[in-house]
């Protein structure tokens, strides 16, 4: 196999396998903040991409798709529910995201993510040329870059975290805090969506470690494995830099998107079969607990009941993408989502029109442009996430400047995209006279915000954001050791 010199590690390969008409096996680019994020990289540069192929017990030789060489990764039906839906999805993602929702720690589900990291770790050492770069993505793989480091020593290693890190106070519960962090600290570079992200890793680190760090430098100290609970016996050994890489999206994609005549008579569509409300509100979420989706349901009911928005004058779209079936939590927030919607359409649709167009579907990007551009309110209710791509997707698309974004404080892009109306959602009273100010706003206003918002994201693109982590790795590789 001819080895990368750019090695890209994530649990999912960037394609999902489907069964075509004729019964023939292929393979489709999947959605998702990760994909939607490197796909455009990885066409560029001679890279290979080693994941999972987001189905059980499938052993698949490597291959091309779209330009990018894949190494598929098997997880066997048993480690896709420890090592997946358990240690991932329902230990790490509640506890990062501030225990929205209580994680559960099992030791079963810790062997098994320690088991399959090595063999994450073992394909990419064996798929990344001499001297090469492993670019890990994200807390499903937090232990692959001191396993790669070990079996690779020559090459360059960064680690890309997508969502939050928690204050060591609500991180120190985690039983393998130690085992994690040192997992992380073996990559050069660790890129986190926040400062505070990168703030709170940092001071995780000192706490547990006694590491000092200088800026963003963690200054690592190769003895502590031995003697871990002796106070810094020995002289920093390598330098690790943890800094903030808000990461973006492909904007020009949006952008050209959002031009084309047959997205925009689309948008019209969904406007006119909506009944051509005054006003149109949008939420765009993978169906989690994390988005604040009941949070903004609460919120646009209570609008309605006080009879400050009415049906037919407003209606709220609410796209929840299938995501975790499988994980108790998520079965609740369906049950719950859709109580509540039935409750609000029940009590306020009429014949003509609804209060809330619920779909619990994927849809095509094309689809999702024309959503958005049907939008005149977007609502981003999260109560904790990463940095919220649905976001920046919005602005790059409104070409005209119009549209308004209600934006949680919770949320990354919130650092970035300061002229949203901010909210918390916590806050439901403040949240609803949020939306009203969104509703009513002036469309001067709405022009001066849309067109702050759009400079950023419009320059601050995914390639903007691929090129500073890769720029950072390539400094690192000479400062590394000392
Ligand atoms: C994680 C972090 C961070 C959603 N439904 C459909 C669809 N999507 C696309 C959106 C967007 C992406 O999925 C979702 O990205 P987000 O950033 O909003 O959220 P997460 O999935 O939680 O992503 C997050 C991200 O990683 C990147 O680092 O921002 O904080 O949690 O691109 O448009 N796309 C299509 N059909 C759908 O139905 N085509």
């Amino acid at each position: 196999m001819p080895q990368a010199e750019l090695v890209v590690v994530a649990n999912r390969l960037p394609v999902d396998r489907v069964i075509d008409a004729t019964g023939e096996a292929a393979w489709r680019t999947s959605p998702g903040g990760l994909v939607a994020a490197l796909e455009p990289i990885m066409q560029q540069v001679d890279g290979a991409w080693v994941g999972w192929a987001g189905q059980p017990d499938l052993e698949l030789e490597p291959f091309d798709a779209d330009g990018i060489h894949l190494v598929p990764i098997t997880l066997t039906e048993e480690e896709v529910e420890l090592y997946y839906e358990g240690m991932s999805n329902d230990t790490l993602w509640p506890l990062y995201h501030d225990v929205i929702s209580p994680p559960r720690y099992r030791r079963v589900w810790w062997e098994a993510y320690q088991r399959v990291n090595r063999r994450f770790a073992e394909a990419a050492a064996a798929a990344v040329a001499p001297d090469g770069t492993v670019w890990v993505h994200d807390y499903q793989l937090q232990l692959v870059p001191a396993m790669v480091r070990k079996l690779r020593p020559d090459v360059t290693i960064g680690y890309f975290h997508h969502i939050p890190f928690p204050a060591y106070g609500l991180y120190s519960q985690l039983p393998w805090r130690r085992q994690i962090l040192r997992g992380l600290l073996g990559a050069d570079v660790i890129g986190f969506q926040r400062e505070a992200d990168a703030g709170n890793f940092r001071r995780a680190v000192r706490r547990v470690f006694h590491f000092e760090s200088k800026g963003s430098t963690i200054l690592v100290r190769s003895h502590e494995e031995k003697h871990p609970d002796r106070d810094h016996p020995s002289e920093p050994s390598r330098r690790v830099l943890a800094k903030s890489f808000p990461i973006s999206i492909d904007a020009s994609v949006y952008v050209e998107l959002a031009q084309r005549a047959d997205v925009q008579a689309r948008a019209a569509e969904i406007r006119a079969s909506l009944g051509d409300p005054q006003t149109i509100l949008l939420g765009v979420d993978r169906l989690d607990y994390t988005k604040g989706i009941r949070h903004r349901l609460k919120a646009f009911g209570e609008l309605l009941e006080e009879g400050r928005l009415s049906v037919g004058d407003a209606t709220l779209v609410t796209v929840a993408s299938p995501s975790r079936e499988r994980v108790d939590a998520y079965m609740q927030l369906r049950d719950e989502i859709e109580l509540t919607v039935g409750r609000v359409n029940g009590a306020f649709d009429t014949l003509d029109h609804t209060a809330i167009r619920y779909l619990h579907h994927s849809y095509p990007r094309e689809e999702m442009v024309a959503l958005y551009l049907a939008a005149d309110v977007m609502l981003v209710t999260a109560l904790r996430d990463g940095m919220n791509l649905v976001a920046k997707e919005y602005v790059a698309t409104r070409i005209d400047d119009r549209g308004v974004l209600v934006l949680s404080e919770f949320a990354g892009s919130a650092d970035e995209l300061t002229s949203s109306v901010r909210v918390n959602p916590h806050d439901i009273d403040g949240m609803k006279d949020a939306i009203m100010t969104a509703v009513r706003m002036p469309e001067e206003e709405q022009r001066r915000r849309m067109t702050a918002m759009r400079r950023t994201v419009l320059t601050h693109d995914v390639r903007a954001w691929s090129a500073s982590f890769l720029a950072a790795l390539n400094d690192a590789r000479g400062g590394a050791a000392e």
